[in-house]
């Protein structure tokens, strides 16, 4: 583990204590994350995937400006991916395509590999823009960092635990480490605030993050609303 990573879960957190403006475009509001407990039967998911992803490595743990290793023992599959998506960013052929500095593995378009997760997304409304899974082995981490985006909906990014194996952690900053509930939906505001992750057990954890496809249903939308209130108000 690098000591940016093992200070951010070992140093405490100041809070979070603004006042928070929930938008009518729920998924705009600014806070650092938000838990919807919805019961996703997460086993199910898993097992599902684990039988038909592919895993590969992160090509770049460092970049050229860097002098430390930001991610270390982190793989990723892709899951889904819908057709309107920006296609420069993946590529269909691993060995033929290179994005600046990055070789992005093979995208899955199959939609009907991984159902269990489709369909359980679909019960609530919602509906799928892109998806990873990422696994993270033991000793692997992310340094704390921000993914600098575009997104105008910074809570329109799902992290979905699937396991949780002793010695796994979330932080975000300024709250400090998350307490995980399986089958609970999180919404990272990745762009906004500083996160990190990292894995001081001796299995493997599963997450998904991804994107849903917008606008939101109005149900999940009220739910995400409510969740806000109780967490930050
Ligand atoms: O938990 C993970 O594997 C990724 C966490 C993260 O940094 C992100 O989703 O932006
Ligand atoms: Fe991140």
């Amino acid at each position: 583990m690098n000591q940016l990573t093992l200070d951010f879960f070992s140093n405490p957190h100041p809070g979070f204590h603004k006042t928070v403006t929930i938008f009518d475009d729920v998924l705009v509001t600014d806070v650092p994350i938000v838990e919807i407990p919805i019961k996703l039967d997460t086993e199910s998911i898993l097992s599902d995937i684990i039988t038909n992803g592919e895993f590969n490595p992160h090509v770049r743990p460092k970049f050229n400006f860097e002098k430390i290793d930001r991610i270390s023992n982190w793989h990723k599959a892709h899951l889904y991916q819908t057709e309107d998506i920006e296609q420069y960013r993946y590529c269909t052929n691993l060995s033929e395509k290179i994005l600046g500095d990055e070789v992005l593995p093979a995208i899955n378009v199959d939609q009907k590999m991984h159902r269990s997760f489709i369909d359980q997304l679909d019960k609530i409304g919602l509906v799928l823009k892109w998806c990873h899974i990422m696994q993270l082995g033991p000793g692997g981490y992310l340094t704390p960092h921000r993914d600098l985006n575009s997104n105008q909906h910074p809570l329109n990014y799902f992290w979905i635990p699937l396991n949780w194996p002793e010695g796994s952690k979330l932080g975000v900053y300024p709250i400090g480490e998350v307490k995980i509930n399986l089958g609970s939906i999180y919404l990272l505001n990745q762009k906004n605030y500083v996160h990190s992750v990292a894995n001081f057990g001796n299995q493997n954890r599963y997450i998904l993050n991804g994107m849903f496809k917008l606008p939101i249903d109005q149900k999940f939308s009220d739910l995400v609303r409510n969740n806000i209130k109780n967490q930050y108000q």
